[in-house]
């Protein structure tokens, strides 16, 4: 039986939303899926991912030299990876279809009684497009930026490129400021046809330091290179293409360990256990009582219920009720002559420091990755 995981009473739905990838790509945002494979939760929620290794994300600023940095953003990024991308399917068996966020839906919230702080708005609705800002303001670190994903199908399964990128800037002792360019990976989307979606990082990403040292991260899953699962292989360097001061490799699930080339007495020892117990640890958000009308969870309350009762039926009049309200606000907008006007955020195109750190990488950014900055 292929679609072994699909409930009966949905295998022809499963069939037909693969059909209908099949002849799709862009955006997957507006198909519709059979019930079994929505999530209750929007993609607004995505960005509080990079936040959740929250003390080593502070301990950025402990970092003596801009290597010792290098190394502790990279450790930093390497341990979101896990909650970024097996979170659903270690909950609930498999990849889901995240709520679209509506224009201007914001979430908000915060890890040590908001020491750590998340601000997103999604920016753009038609491409969905989602800006955030995490801050821990005590030690000095902001990481911002936008995210929107161009998917494709084929060979049976879906590509995600993610567009956008972040900035992580950090205050140093001195009272200057050291950035990192954050550029993001390629995803693919398996196990479809099964109806047990996962997901699997390829090809590369980098953080570029504005000190010049770059950190090239190669991702490989099953029966690639090494044949694990959700494995990378990370070289710290001076700059693109320069001379290698680290090698780490390991899953991002699990260890990684600095091997050949690396600097003397690092080799074999362990770099990063994402593993670990409590190392990551989920958001803390206001009741749904309490929240904004704007705020993901209160906005989408009743289709979310919906799905997680299996009140299908329920979850899909809320759903079609906020898109229709959400029709009608663009159309008065527009009868009004107005334009929306984003709350949190500034859209700033043209970034300076986007383009200084992307040249340090050599790396040409594409004109729909636009820098969003929040609003001061
Ligand atoms: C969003 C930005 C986060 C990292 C991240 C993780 C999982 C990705 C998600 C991003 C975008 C939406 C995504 C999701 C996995 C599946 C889902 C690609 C990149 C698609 C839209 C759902 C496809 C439907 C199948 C599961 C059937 O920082």
């Amino acid at each position: 039986d292929e679609a072994a995981n699909v409930p009966a009473a949905q295998k022809s739905g499963w069939t037909s939303f693969l059909k209908s990838l099949a002849s799709f790509s862009g955006d997957l945002s507006g198909l519709t899926a059979p019930p079994f494979i929505l999530s209750p939760t929007s993609l607004s929620e995505f960005p509080s991912y990079w936040g959740e290794p929250k003390d080593l994300f502070a301990s950025i600023a402990d970092g003596k030299t801009p290597e010792d940095r290098q190394l502790r953003v990279t450790k930093w990024f390497l341990s979101t990876l896990s909650g970024q991308f097996t979170r659903r399917e270690k909950e609930t068996g498999s990849e889901k279809k995240p709520l679209n966020p509506f224009l201007g839906e914001q979430f908000l919230g915060s890890w040590d009684n908001g020491e750590l702080v998340l601000t997103v708005e999604q920016v753009s609705h038609h491409p969905p497009i989602t800006a955030y800002h995490l801050e821990n303001k005590k030690r000095g670190i902001v990481f911002e930026g936008n995210c929107a994903q161009k998917t494709s199908f084929s060979a049976r399964m879906i590509s995600v490129k993610q567009v956008g990128h972040g900035i992580l800037r950090v205050k140093l002792g001195d009272g200057s400021t050291e950035s990192y360019l954050v550029t993001l990976p390629k995803l693919k989307i398996e196990g479809l046809w099964t109806g047990k979606p996962y997901v699997e990082l390829t090809e590369t990403s980098y953080i570029q330091g504005s000190h010049g040292l770059t950190s090239t991260i190669k991702y490989s899953g099953a029966g690639w290179v090494t044949g694990t699962s959700h494995s990378h292989t990370t070289t710290i360097t001076t700059g693109p293409g320069g001379p290698t001061l680290y090698t780490i490799t390991g899953t991002w699930t699990g260890e990684s360990r600095f091997v050949k080339p690396s600097k003397e007495g690092r080799e074999g020892t362990v770099f990063l256990d994402a593993g670990e117990e409590g190392m990551r640890e989920p958001i803390s958000v206001k009741p749904v009582k309490q929240q904004g009308e704007y705020e993901s969870r209160r906005a989408w309350k009743a289709v979310a219920d919906g799905i997680r009762s299996g009140d299908y039926n329920a979850a899909s009049v809320a759903k079609g009720a906020l898109e229709n309200a959400e029709r009608q606000r663009r159309k008065d907008e527009q009868a009004a002559g107005q334009q929306f006007q984003l709350r949190l955020f500034d859209l700033r195109q043209n970034d300076p420091e986007y383009a200084h750190l992307a040249a340090l990488l050599k790396f040409k950014p594409e004109e729909e990755d636009s820098w969003i900055l929040k609003a001061q």
